[in-house]
């Protein structure tokens, strides 16, 4: 295969140096040598050794996951992806048959160096065909992974080889690409994170990965849904929901990456950070020039996208990180239920469990309680869960995490709640600071559930 460089160098001679600039833009794949959105992808000319954790790169961590092993065979890395059912946890309370790698949804993170030729066996334990694609990844086509078209797909029991050299860095993905929309519905996606052989920039001293989803469990089942196209119920960050995201503890000062994937079947994810602004240093596994990094507190990752965002870890105490869409911030039953906000039930319970025991009207004043009552639900369901909080029950859940920032930490583990600083918490008003800055006291007669409003008084006979 010609790099992009080696056809750049032969231009040059051919046109001579002079050409140099806007006339060899125009020469379709050459790009400068400098021009700063290439891969240095000059490793398919050379041969490295196999890039070393810990001398090469600081491997990267996958919250509520884990790295893919791989072992050295005469100088290729050589890794053992198993496509199976995995019976999985998304958070205490909720566990269903998905479909995933080497007995977790979502797959190992598999992470390498640029330069590095790997050997990654699949095997197939799944009941129907497979393929497995490297998503954004720079691979001769053979090795691409599109059933059908690029492959014949590995049958039930076979165990298929992918071998190709490395010839580029950033934050990439995995994914099944046979029988799709089933198959990435019941979770058989993963991260591939290729770190870079000659590291510029600063090196970041807490380096996460992130993977979003989305799920359709109905409540009280053990099977996602996998033919949703509109109603997802399950948002996930690596393959759980809040609470069951672990929090992503950082020192103060740490410069932090996150690199966030999103293989959701339907949809694109605003990312909310919140204590910080970013900024996007990749998009889709490519490097950003410094001065047209996009600063920010919300990414949005779209379906089959990429995002990389650095920040400094300035503002100590514990930080909501969240997909912005409402909807994604719920555990099941946000969805399809009767809107009864400012409805007066009056004597509806007493009627209705006459005939349906126990039954009680939710929601006339906000949903937020519900979680928090713990009332009996159905087995293997978490609807309106949340978690308790430091100060208050925090009633949100699915895409939900939190960043924890601590000074004088002295391990990553998570530290507990944050302590606030004495004056820096929000707390009930006095009457004498109402009365000394607002000239009075309120008058803050919450809205009463049988109140009657003035437009319930109107004639629309
Ligand atoms: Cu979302």
């Amino acid at each position: 295969m010609i790099s992009r460089r080696k056809f750049f160098s032969k231009a040059v001679v051919a046109t001579g140096a002079a050409a140099l600039g806007a006339a060899t833009r125009s020469v379709q794949g050459a790009e400068p040598a400098r021009q700063p959105l290439e891969n240095p992808a000059q490793s398919d000319q050379q041969n490295y050794p196999p890039g070393e954790p810990g001398k090469d790169y600081t491997p990267v961590i996958t919250p509520n996951g884990s790295a893919l092993p791989y072992k050295l065979v005469g100088g290729i890395k050589v890794f053992h992806l198993i496509a199976e059912e995995v019976d999985h946890e998304f958070t205490p309370g909720l566990r269903a048959h998905c479909w995933g790698f080497n007995g977790q949804v979502h797959g190992p993170t598999i992470e390498a160096v640029e330069g590095d030729q790997l050997r990654i066996y699949v095997t197939n334990k799944l009941p129907e065909n497979t393929s497995i694609h490297w998503h954004g990844l720079l691979v001769p086509s053979g090795m691409d992974g599109v059933g059908g078209l690029n492959q014949k797909t590995i049958e039930p029991g076979e165990t298929y080889k992918y071998e190709f050299k490395l010839r580029q860095h950033g934050t990439y993905m995995y994914h099944s690409h046979s029988d799709e929309m089933i198959q990435i519905a019941l979770g058989m996606m993963g991260m591939f994170i290729i770190h870079p052989r000659t590291p510029t920039g600063p090196r970041a001293d807490r380096d996460f990965v992130l993977m979003s989803s989305e799920w359709r469990i109905d409540v009280g089942t053990r099977r996602p849904v996998p033919i949703e196209m509109t109603d997802f119920n399950v948002l996930t960050f690596n393959g759980r929901s809040f609470p069951g995201t672990v929090p992503l503890v950082a020192k103060y000062g740490d410069r932090v990456r996150i690199r966030f994937g999103n293989l959701s079947p339907m949809e694109h994810h605003p990312i909310h950070l919140h204590g910080f602004y970013w900024k996007i240093t990749e998009m889709d596994g490519l490097q950003v020039p410094e001065a047209a990094q996009q600063p920010g507190n919300t990414v949005l990752v779209a379906v089959g996208q990429t995002r990389t965002v650095e920040f400094i870890a300035d503002n100590p105490g514990d930080w909501a990180m969240h997909c912005h869409m409402t909807h994604h911030t719920m555990n099941q039953m946000g969805h399809r239920a009767p809107n009864l906000i400012g409805v007066r039930p009056g004597k509806l319970d007493k009627k209705v469990s006459k005939l349906l025991p126990g039954y009680m009207a939710m929601g006339e004043s906000g949903m937020a309680d519900m979680g928090e009552m713990g009332m009996p639900v159905p087995r293997n369901s978490i609807p309106m869960l949340g978690a308790p909080g430091k100060h208050d029950y925090i009633d949100m859940g699915g895409m939900f995490t939190i960043v924890k920032v601590r000074e004088n930490l002295t391990s990553y583990d998570d530290p507990g709640w944050y302590e606030n600083p004495p004056g820096t918490l929000a707390s009930l008003a006095s009457n004498e600071e109402l009365r000394r800055d607002l000239g009075e006291v309120p008058e803050a007669k919450p809205m009463d559930k049988d109140m009657q409003m003035d437009h319930m008084k109107m004639d629309h006979g």
